[in-house]
C-alpha cells in the first residue's frame, strides 16, 4: 500500500486555461535544432521537411514527457480510480499540431520555425495519419481520450498497435485501389515502448478439470501457444497541458515458445514460421466498418489486447492493494467500446475464478461492477456472434465460463419469466442455430453494469428493439450518452480564422466550454460579422479548391456552393441517393440549358470496405459521372462533382472549414449518431438531414430555420417495410428517377461499356433498395431546392452558418465525458502538481 495525500488535490470537472507556454521562440528555436543536431544527426543546411518535423515533434515531446512523469506521479499519490476505455481501433490522426495547440506553443513553434526559414504548415503535412480505426467509433475513441486528459481525469486508453492502420485509398480509373498504410515506416516520434511491461497471452491447447483438497473442482487451461504483447505509450495531451494520459497500444511479439507442444524439432526456419504467426496479431486492421467477418484472427486480435490490458491493470492494482480483490472496482471500470473487447468480461471471470480462487458469485459481482458496454449500431451484419467452436478452439476455458454465465443468466430469465422459452432463446448468450453462436452483445449486456447508446433516438431504439427484455429485468441498465467530438481539434486547430474570429467577439475560453458559442447568436444578424464570417468560409473554400487541385487536377468554381459528404461508404448512409440527386440537376441542365441553380459543387470522401462490392461500385459510379460533368461544357459552370481520394482524418481536417453543406442523409434508425455531422455544423456547415443519429439533437439545438430535414421518419420507415416497400412503385410512377436509373445502364458515362454503372440501378430495384433511396428522393430533391433558395439569400445563409456554428455547444466531447463521469463512471478529476 502507498501513502495517501492528505490534501487530497481532487476537484471539480473543470478544466484548466492554457497558461503561458513554458518556453518562449528562443528556447524552442534551440531545443529543435538540437534535435535537428542529436536526435536526427543532420543539420540546419541539410535537413529536408521530414527532418525538421521530427525535430520539431522531439522538441514538443519533451514538455509533453514532462507532463505524462507529473500526471502519472499525481494519479499514483491520490491512487485514483481511472477509467480504462478498451477499444479496437483509436483513429487518432496527426499528433503535432493538436499537441502543440494543446500546450499553448503552435504560435511560438511558427514563429520559431519562420526565424529558421521553415513553413510550419509544409512541416506539418510531414506528418503520417495514425489511422488505427475505421471511422466514427474510432475517432470517437481518440476525441473522449482528449476530453478525458483536458477535463483532467484519470483515464487510460487501450487498444492494438497495428503494424498497418486502414488501406491507403487510390482512385484508378475511377475505381478504388487499396495500399497498405505504414504509418510508422520512419519512426514515430510520439511512441514509447515499455518493454519493462511486457505481457504474455496465452491461446489454444485444452482445459483440464482437477479436484483440489477441499473437494472443489479446479480448472486448469494448458494453452497450446503463449505470445508477448509488447506495450507502446502515446502520450495524451489535454488541453492546457496538465494532465497527460497515455493511450497504450500493444503490439503482438513471438514469445519464443511460441507454439511449443506442437513445435516439432523443425530448426531455425519453422521457428521463423512460429514469429510470423505471432507478430501477424497485431499487423493489420480489419477494414470493415459495421460488418463482422467472423474470421478467427480477428477474434484473437481481440482476446490478444483485452487480456493484456486486464494483467496491466491487475499488476497496477496489485502495487497499491496486494491480493485484496475488495477494492477493485473503486478503483478500475472498463468501458468496452462495442462488443469488439467483451471477451474482457469472461477473462476476468477466469483471472479470479481459475487463478485468484475467489469463489463464482464473488467473482461475478467484482465483474458485473467493473465493465460497462457501449452499443454503437443496430445493423444486424455488424453485431459481433462468434462459432462457438471458434471458440472452443481458440479460448476453451472462456467457452466454458460463458457456458456458465449464461447457465446461471438463464436461471435468472426463468424466475422472471417462467416457462417462457422464446424469450430465453432471445436472451441466451447461446444462439441455437445450425451452428452454435456466441452471441457478444448479450454477454455484454449481462456483464455489466451499464449499456449505453450514442444518441437520444439511437438509445431509445436500443430499448426498444434491440434490448426490450433486457431494459424490464434491469431497468436501470441501460441509457444514453449522446456523442461528441473535442472542439480542440475540430474547430480551433483545423480552422484557425474562424477560432481567431470567435476568440475576437467571444474571448478565447470556448475551448473548454463550448456553450459559449451561443454569445455569437447575437451576432447572427449583425452585417459586419456576417461578412466576417463568409469571408472565413470563403477564404477556406479557397484553401479547399487548392487542394482538389493538387489532389485531383480540377479546377472548381468558389463561388459555387461547397456540398459535401464525407464518411465511410455505406448503402444506409445513402451516397447513391446524393448521386441520384446530381443526376437530375445534370438532367434538368440538359433538358433545359436555362434550369435555375446557383453554381454547386458537390465534394465526396469516403472509404469502401475492400470486399463490399456495391459500395465500390458506387464510388466507381460517383467518379464516372463527376469525369462526364466535369468535361461538360453546358454544365460545368454550374455542377461539378469531386471526390477526393483516401479520405483520413487530416483531410477531413481540410474539408470541413470549407463546407457550405452537410449532407447527413443516412435512412432514419439507421446511423446510431454520427460526428462529422457535429463537426461539419461547428464550422457553420448547414445541414441536409434525415431525423436520425444525432441530426436530430443537432435540429433540436439549431432550430428548424437552420436545418434541411427530410425523409421519412424512423416510424414511417418501419411503417413502410411492415406494409411492404416496392422500389419498382416509385421507378415506374417518377419519370425522372426512371430516366436517371436508365441513364446508369447505358454507356453515357462509361463510353463503350455499357452497364458498366448497373449494378448501382440494379440494388435499387425489385426487392432491391433496402434503405430506401426511392422512396426518399422526391423529399431529398426538394430539400435541395431549398437550399438552393437559402443560399442564394445572402444574408440568410449567413445567418443560417452563423447559427449553427453558435448553436453547437452541446456537441463538445466533454458535455459526452461529463455524461459518462455522472452516470456511468464515478470518476473524480485529479489536478495534477506542476
Ligand atoms: O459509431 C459512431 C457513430 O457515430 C456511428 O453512427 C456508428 O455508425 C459508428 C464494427 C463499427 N457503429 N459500429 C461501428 C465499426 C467497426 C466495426 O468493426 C462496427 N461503427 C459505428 C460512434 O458512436
Ligand atoms: P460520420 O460517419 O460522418 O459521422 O464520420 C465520423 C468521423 O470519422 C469523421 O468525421 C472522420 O473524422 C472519421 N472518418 C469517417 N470515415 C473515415 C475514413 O474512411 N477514414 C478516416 N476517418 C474517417
Amino acid at each position: 500500500a502507498k501513502t495517501k495525500k492528505s490534501k487530497a488535490s481532487q476537484a471539480a470537472s473543470t478544466a484548466a486555461a492554457p497558461e503561458t507556454p513554458k518556453l518562449d521562440k528562443g528556447e524552442l528555436k534551440a531545443a529543435i535544432v538540437r534535435h535537428l543536431h542529436c536526435t536526427l544527426g543532420t543539420d540546419e543546411n541539410k535537413a529536408n521537411n521530414h527532418a525538421w518535423w521530427k525535430a520539431t515533434c522531439a522538441a514538443i515531446q519533451e514538455l509533453v514527457l514532462e507532463g505524462l512523469r507529473k500526471t502519472q506521479k499525481s494519479h499514483y499519490f491520490n491512487d485514483t480510480r481511472a477509467v480504462h476505455y478498451f477499444s479496437a481501433e483509436f483513429l487518432m490522426g496527426r499528433l503535432l499540431s493538436n499537441n502543440m495547440h494543446n500546450l499553448n506553443l503552435f504560435e511560438t513553434a511558427n514563429d520559431a520555425l519562420t526565424e529558421l526559414g521553415i513553413s510550419l504548415t509544409d512541416v506539418l503535412e510531414e506528418e503520417p495519419d495514425m489511422a488505427l480505426g475505421n471511422g466514427g467509433l474510432g475517432r470517437l475513441a481518440a476525441c473522449f481520450i482528449d476530453s478525458l486528459a483536458t477535463m483532467e481525469m484519470p483515464a487510460i486508453g487501450y487498444g492494438i498497435h497495428y503494424e498497418h492502420g486502414l488501406f491507403r485509398q487510390e482512385i484508378k480509373n475511377g475505381a478504388q485501389i487499396e495500399r497498405p498504410d505504414s504509418w510508422r515506416d520512419y519512426g514515430n516520434p510520439w511512441e514509447i515502448c515499455r518493454p519493462e511491461s511486457i505481457q504474455e497471452v496465452s491461446l489454444y491447447g485444452y482445459v483440464e478439470t482437477k479436484y483440489g483438497d477441499n473437494g472443489r473442482i479446479q480448472k486448469e487451461w494448458h494453452p497450446g501457444s503463449i505470445v508477448k504483447g509488447v506495450p507502446w505509450d502515446i502520450p495524451v495531451v489535454g488541453y492546457g497541458g496538465k494532465t497527460v494520459n497515455v493511450l497504450r497500444l500493444w503490439q503482438s511479439q513471438s514469445s519464443g515458445y511460441f507454439n511449443w507442444d506442437v513445435f516439432n524439432a523443425g530448426g531455425y526456419v519453422d521457428a521463423q514460421v512460429e514469429n510470423v504467426q505471432a507478430e501477424t496479431i497485431s499487423k493489420v486492421l480489419y477494414p470493415n466498418d459495421e460488418t463482422e467477418a467472423g474470421k478467427e484472427l480477428r477474434l484473437i486480435q481481440q482476446y490478444f489486447f483485452c487480456a493484456c490490458s486486464l494483467k496491466d491493470i491487475i499488476r497496477r492494482y496489485k502495487r497499491a492493494h496486494g491480493d485484496d480483490w475488495s477494492r477493485f472496482t473503486d478503483q478500475v471500470v472498463i468501458q468496452l467500446n462495442d462488443t469488439h473487447p467483451a471477451i474482457a468480461i469472461p477473462e476476468l471471470m477466469r483471472i479470479l475464478v481459475d487463478r485468484a480462487e475467489l469463489d463464482w458469485d464473488k467473482a461475478w459481482q467484482i465483474c458485473t461492477k467493473t465493465f460497462a458496454y457501449t452499443n454503437h449500431t443496430l445493423l444486424p451484419e455488424a453485431l459481433e456472434k462468434w462459432p462457438a467452436r471458434m471458440l472452443e478452439k481458440i479460448l476453451p476455458r472462456h467457452l466454458e465460463i460463458i457456458y456458465e454465465i449464461n447457465h446461471r443468466f438463464m436461471a435468472e430469465v426463468e424466475k422472471k419469466w417462467p416457462g417462457d422459452n422464446a424469450i430465453k432463446s432471445k436472451l441466451s448468450i447461446i444462439e441455437e442455430s445450425s451452428e452454435k453462436m456466441v452471441r457478444m452483445g448479450n454477454l455484454s449486456v449481462i456483464g455489466s453494469f451499464r449499456v449505453n447508446g450514442v444518441a437520444e433516438i439511437h438509445s431509445m431504439l436500443v430499448k426498444k428493439n434491440l434490448f426490450p427484455e433486457f431494459d424490464q429485468l434491469w431497468p436501470e441498465k441501460l441509457t444514453n450518452v449522446t456523442n461528441g467530438i473535442t472542439p480542440r481539434r475540430w474547430l480551433k486547430a483545423c480552422n484557425p480564422a474562424l477560432s481567431a474570429l470567435i476568440d475576437k467577439k467571444i474571448g478565447d475560453q470556448w475551448p473548454l466550454n463550448l456553450s459559449q458559442l451561443t454569445e455569437l447568436a447575437v451576432y447572427a444578424d449583425n452585417k459586419t460579422f456576417q461578412k466576417q464570417f463568409m469571408k472565413v468560409k470563403q477564404d477556406n473554400k479557397v484553401a479547399l479548391a487548392q487542394t482538389i487541385k493538387e489532389l485531383t487536377g480540377l479546377t472548381v468554381n468558389t463561388d459555387a456552393i461547397f456540398d459535401i459528404q464525407i464518411k465511410r461508404l455505406h448503402e444506409y448512409k445513402r451516397q447513391h441517393l446524393n448521386l441520384l440527386h446530381i443526376l437530375a440537376l445534370y438532367r434538368r441542365l440538359l433538358e433545359n440549358p436555362s434550369y435555375d441553380m446557383h453554381p454547386r459543387v458537390f465534394i465526396f470522401g469516403a472509404k469502401a470496405a475492400p470486399g463490399y462490392t456495391l459500395a465500390k461500385d458506387i464510388i466507381f459510379a460517383i467518379n464516372k459521372v463527376a469525369e462526364k460533368i466535369n468535361n461538360d461544357p453546358r454544365v460545368n459552370t454550374k455542377l461539378q462533382v469531386v471526390f477526393l481520394p483516401n479520405y483520413r482524418v487530416s483531410l477531413a481536417e481540410k474539408m470541413i472549414p470549407a463546407a457550405d453543406v452537410s449532407e447527413q442523409i443516412s435512412t432514419a434508425g439507421k446511423e446510431a449518431s454520427g460526428t462529422g455531422n457535429m463537426k461539419l455544423a461547428l464550422n457553420g456547415a448547414v445541414t441536409v438531414g434525415t431525423l436520425d443519429g444525432a441530426n436530430i439533437e443537432i435540429a433540436e439545438e439549431v432550430g428548424d430555420d437552420n436545418i434541411f430535414i427530410f425523409g421519412l421518419t424512423v416510424d414511417e420507415v418501419a411503417e413502410l417495410k411492415r406494409k411492404g416497400y416496392s422500389p419498382d412503385d416509385y421507378y415506374y410512377k417518377n419519370a425522372e428517377i426512371k430516366a436517371i436509373l436508365d441513364w446508369l445502364e447505358t454507356d453515357y458515362f462509361t463510353p463503350g461499356k455499357p452497364g458498366a454503372l448497373a449494378s448501382v440501378k440494379h440494388s435499387l430495384l425489385s426487392g432491391g433498395d433496402p434503405y430506401l433511396c426511392l422512396a426518399d428522393f422526391d423529399s431529398y430533391s426538394a430539400a435541395q431546392e431549398q437550399v438552393d433558395a437559402a443560399y442564394r439569400d445572402k444574408t440568410r445563409w449567413a445567418k443560417m452558418a452563423i447559427m449553427n456554428t453558435a448553436m453547437m455547444g452541446k456537441f463538445t466531447s466533454d458535455r459526452s465525458i461529463k455524461d459518462y463521469v455522472d452516470r456511468v463512471w464515478n470518476l473524480t478529476a485529479c489536478i495534477v502538481e506542476n
